[in-house]
């Protein structure tokens, strides 16, 4: 029986803000199509670090398996969960207004040796890759989201057209 049938979240999506929402929805839309369990909360490195500590210590025991984390400025919700759990925290940086999003990938991406933060693209193709890694990291030990995942790859691939129109 394949984990993902459980219906318990086995990907945590946290963003630093509600105004992460808009990109980070992306990540939410590919998990859906892929049948991936999945929860979303709002968890500021800055503004709420107690519930970043929380939930990042409890994730495991939760059952969740994979942490996306997207961060915008000052982008510290990734490394710091990387830095609270063993669990794979993809890191997901925001473009921003002041300096393009090169600010949140140059946050998230500079980890110290030892807690490492597997960082995306800015923005929204960096949201969605980080869905499809993180299903990419279950399909290794359940051949149903494998398939899936197989399947949706396949998709993708077939609905490039050869000639522009
Ligand atoms: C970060 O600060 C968030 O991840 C967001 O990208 C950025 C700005 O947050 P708001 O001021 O819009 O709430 O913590």
């Amino acid at each position: 029986m394949s984990i993902s049938e459980h219906n318990i979240p086995l990907v945590g999506i946290i963003m630093g803000s509600q105004s992460d929402w808009e990109i980070m929805s992306n990540a939410v839309t590919l998990l859906q199509e892929l049948k991936i369990p999945h929860e979303v909360k709002i968890v500021s490195a800055h503004r709420t670090p107690d519930r970043l500590r929380d939930y990042s210590t409890s994730a495991a025991s939760q059952g969740i398996k994979v942490i996306i984390a997207g961060a915008g400025g000052a982008a510290h919700l990734p490394g710091m969960t990387a830095a609270w759990t063993h669990l794979p925290v993809l890191g997901v940086p925001m473009q921003t207004h002041t300096l393009s999003g090169q600010d949140s990938l140059l946050s998230i991406v500079q980890m110290p040796a030892g807690i490492p933060v597997g960082t995306l693209a800015i923005g929204k193709a960096g949201a969605i890759n980080a869905a499809i890694m993180a299903t990419s990291i279950l399909a290794l030990s359940d051949p149903q989201i494998e398939k899936r995942l197989i399947e949706w790859r396949t998709q993708q691939t077939e609905s490039v057209a050869l000639t522009p129109v």
